[in-house]
């Protein structure tokens, strides 16, 4: 094989005939030259390459793409309620492909030790045989923020955008397990999902996590069907998935096909050994930890983000300028928040939102004045209904990486 077989196809084909006046035309000027550049050379082009993208999600950074993993830049998760364009993905395996969906043919079966009468539900009998509700629940990866842990962690390199929060509609888990009947000796949920093992090998899942019953039976806990009114995005679990407010989103299985009561703590792929799972007490950075002193994470700690400015910008000095963002908590609520503008020597405290309903963000603004030209950040710190807030630097550090909650930052430039 030469060298000039080995270039990508597009490119090659781009560069010959009209696919020149193409080439032009993305440039936004002719290619003066053209005739000239040897067959082998794409121009640079005026504007950096553009990063990787997912279809339907424009801006998000894509950390992985076999399989698809995709976090949120803060100041994209603005809106009170997340747009589907602008919810993260995070990919186990590979997702069913779009063609092989059919929502119509689509049916959930609930097995389990623990169930009396296992059984399959098509997804539109789910749909017209129980109550809808309409929650705003917040989704954020347990491993959201890893790529700040030192020694590093394996896994994705999160930053601060695995987490959102749109409204979800779908009925509740609690109402299908009712009709099932669910014997005493009951202890947790487990999910299954139609996407393939990374291997290719049909007989591993993914991921196949769960929550204890008493989470599995809250009001917000849904089988749901439909973001902000609209089919679920593919990569999100279309056409159905579990949501679990406020817990790992990886308790929340996407393509959801089965749902098992188990007379045990679960077991499934990811449910077990260091996954999802935290040091009962603190360990030194690096240490080797027994699995025997790991707890599976239940709710997500306390966290905000500043969603408005976008880091980097510019402002004029001596003035107020509005700072916002969202702040949430795992199974509690946000009662404070607050601002500093100076590294932390002081915090002014910002007004906070109550949350549409329970285990959503809270909306937070301030107004902060930046007292003359040059360099600022912004820190964000949030405080929950047990009086717990989040640390000004990372965290416990953990094998895999989960709960960095430290507070998020962003720089500020005043010029005048
Ligand atoms: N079937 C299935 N469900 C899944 C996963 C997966 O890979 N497969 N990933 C889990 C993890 S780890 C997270 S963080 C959330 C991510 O949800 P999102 O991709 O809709 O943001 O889905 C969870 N549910
Ligand atoms: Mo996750």
């Amino acid at each position: 094989m030469s060298d000039h077989d080995r270039e990508p196809v597009s490119r090659r084909r781009f560069l010959t005939g009209s696919g020149r006046t193409a080439m032009a035309a993305a440039i936004g000027a002719p290619i003066v030259f053209h005739d000239r550049l040897p067959r082998d050379v794409a121009p640079i082009g005026l504007q950096p390459p553009q990063d990787p993208q997912i279809p339907g999600k424009p801006g998000l950074r894509v950390l992985n793409d076999r399989p698809v993993n995709a976090e949120t830049p803060a100041h994209l998760l603005d809106d009170d309620v997340t747009p589907a364009s602008r919810l993260f993905v995070r990919n186990n395996g590979y997702p069913p492909a779009a063609a092989d969906i059919e929502p119509a043919k689509w049916t959930l079966e609930i097995a389990g030790e623990s169930v009396r009468e296992a059984r399959k539900f098509t997804l539109t009998e789910l749909k017209e045989r129980f109550e809808h509700h309409i929650y705003q629940l917040t989704i954020e990866c347990a491993g959201n923020g890893r790529s700040e842990f030192s020694p590093p962690a394996t896994g994705n390199q999160w930053t601060t955008g695995a987490v959102g929060c749109p409204r979800w509609t779908g009925v509740r888990l609690r109402d299908v397990l009712a009709e099932c009947g669910v014997t005493d000796d009951a202890v947790y949920v487990g999910y299954y999902g139609a996407d393939t093992h990374l291997s290719g090998d049909p007989t591993k899942d993914p991921i196949s996590r769960g929550v204890p019953m008493s989470k599995a039976r809250e009001d917000e806990t849904l089988l749901a069907f439909a973001l902000n009114g609209e089919d679920l995005p593919l990569h999100n679990g279309h056409p159905l998935r579990l949501v679990c407010g406020g817990w790992p989103a990886s308790t929340g299985g996407k393509w959801l096909q089965k749902i098992v009561v188990r007379d045990r703590v679960h077991d499934g792929t990811k449910m077990t050994g260091k996954a999802y799972r935290v040091p009962v007490r603190p360990v030194a950075p690096g240490s080797k930890v027994p699995d025997s002193d790991m707890r599976i994470i239940e709710a997500m700690p306390v966290k905000s983000l500043v969603t408005f400015p976008k880091s980097g910008v510019v402002v004029a000095p001596g003035q107020p300028t509005e700072v916002r963002g969202h702040a949430w908590v795992g199974d509690g609520r946000i009662t404070a928040v607050a601002v500093s503008i100076d590294f932390g020597s002081t915090w002014q405290a910002a007004e906070v939102s109550p949350p549409p309903n329970r285990l959503a963000w809270q909306r937070w603004r301030a107004d902060v004045t930046l007292p003359q030209d040059g360099y600022y950040e912004v820190w964000a710190r949030a405080t929950d209904d047990q009086g717990r807030s989040q640390p000004m630097v990372v965290p416990g550090w953990n094998p895999k990486g989960y709960l960095n909650n430290a507070c998020h930052r962003i720089a500020v430039l005043a010029q005048s």
